[in-house]
């Protein structure tokens, strides 16, 4: 029986208190809009209909190397976990669908697991493959790899636990497969390079040769961790090389953590678009490496250059052009709920806050190579605050005009740890990286 949420009420009392300030700040914002010929119904429709799906494993407390610090109320298995999920879609309306990790969230019957959500109203997302750990006691080990192991032997198990994902997700209504693999050399010599390379792509070819018709495999590189010397697949090029050779099914992610110090990260993703490879985004932030620190939380700037990107790749009505998104997020200091739940935000944020760049000018501005003036065209967007606009689309779509402080006030984490007692807690919460 699926845990209701929060109740309505509590919410809806909440939106009336709220409600005054907001229809002022909102009428406002409408009105300074209007002055720069921006319609404010318009923005507040993007907002309404943006969605980004959420991480099963992103909803326990997560951990680093050096320990994890649990706290009471997690989710001990995976319809717990999406009993967690349905929360931050309640409040936010952003957060429709979840994306499962296997065999973490292997669910022993997904049919009875596709009604659970279905009563939440969750759908699912893409499903998750995890060969980078040995987590089934008698299976050959992963390591010195999976999908590229020099065995043939291990080579297939992990071949075959991605069919088994995708005979998974097929049952719970899931369309697409990510692949995130750790293989790699810690030492140089330790590998062929082009070897490895090769043995990765023939790997996949035997994924993609079981993807029913309508869906998709995306391939997630990362430039280091586990593997310190040589990752296999370790940026979007190499990416882009093997999603080309496995085939038009398959598209490159990208998770904003797993790229080299310093590298333009909306210049790939506009590449990418070009190149019609781009699958979807891991979206989380970071200072130093595969932080997975919150969305939005450290450069968001570069946040909103990106959905500049998409924004305009969607307005200029780029053939194929559908991402998907994805929360990719560890948190270890955080209520992962809230956490979740002000990411979300962040991206909405973001989406809106780029469909607010005049076009014109700045293609005007393109066109003279008026540097400066496409900077302050970027920035007049970006510096615009948008948050009533935000707010009026969770109150219209029937969430919380105040988010964090509805799931603060209503108790959800508290009322978990009286429901989920510790003892029974089995599957992985939050993994390193
Ligand atoms: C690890 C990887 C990657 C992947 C996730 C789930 O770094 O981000 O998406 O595991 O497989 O964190
Ligand atoms: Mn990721
Ligand atoms: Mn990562």
């Amino acid at each position: 029986m699926a845990q209701a949420g929060i109740a309505s009420e509590t919410i809806e009392a909440a939106n009336g208190a709220a409600a005054r300030d907001l229809a002022r700040d909102y009428a406002e914002l409408g009105a300074r809009l209007a002055r720069r010929g921006v319609d404010i119904e318009a923005l507040v429709g993007h907002a309404q209909r943006f969605a980004v799906a959420l991480p099963s494993w992103g909803v326990g407390t997560g951990g680093t190397r050096f320990g994890r610090f649990p706290q009471p109320g997690e989710p001990r298995d995976v319809f717990e976990k999406l009993e967690d999920c349905a929360v931050v879609h309640q409040l936010t309306r952003a957060t429709p669908a979840v994306s499962l990790h296997v065999p973490w969230d292997r669910p022993a019957d997904p049919a009875a697991l596709r009604r659970h959500a279905e009563a939440l109203g969750l759908a699912f997302d893409a499903m998750n493959s995890n060969t980078f750990e040995d987590h089934t006691p008698g299976q050959l080990s992963y390591k010195f790899g999976s999908l590229t192991h020099v065995d043939a032997a291990v080579r297939e198990q992990a071949i075959a636990l991605n069919v088994e994902c995708i005979e998974l997700g097929r049952a719970l209504g899931s369309k697409a497969l990510t692949v995130w693999i750790g293989d790699g050399g810690n030492f140089p010599g330790q590998l062929h390079l082009r070897r490895a390379f090769e043995r990765y792509v023939d790997s996949l070819r035997a994924i993609a040769a079981k993807l029913p018709a309508d869906w998709l495999l995306f391939l997630e590189h990362k430039l280091c961790e586990p593997a310190f010397y040589s990752t296999v697949n370790q940026d979007w090029g190499t990416s882009y090389a093997a999603a080309t050779a496995v085939g038009p099914q398959c598209r490159c992610l990208v998770d904003l953590g797993h790229h080299a110090p310093n590298v333009n990260l909306e210049l790939i993703v506009a590449r990418l678009i070009q190149l019609g490879k781009l699958g979807g985004f891991h979206f989380n932030d970071s200072k130093y490496g595969d932080d997975d620190l919150d969305a939005g939380s450290i450069k968001p700037f570069q946040l909103f250059l990106i959905f500049h990107e998409l924004v305009s790749a969607e307005a200029e009505g780029v053939a194929g052009f559908a991402p998907a998104y994805l929360l990719d997020q560890s948190h270890n200091v955080t209520d992962p709920i809230e956490s979740l739940i002000v990411s979300a935000v962040e991206l909405q944020r973001g989406f809106v806050k780029a469909w607010l760049v005049d076009r014109a000018k700045l293609a005007e501005c393109q066109a003279k190579n008026d540097a400066l003036l496409a900077l302050q065209t970027v920035k007049e967007a970006f510096e615009t605050d948008v948050r009533p606009i935000l707010a009026e689309a969770r109150r219209r779509n029937g969430g919380a005009i105040d988010p964090l402080a509805v799931v603060r006030a209503a108790g959800w984490r508290a009322s978990c740890a009286a429901r989920r007692p510790a003892a029974r807690r089995a599957t992985a919460g939050g993994i390193v990286g």
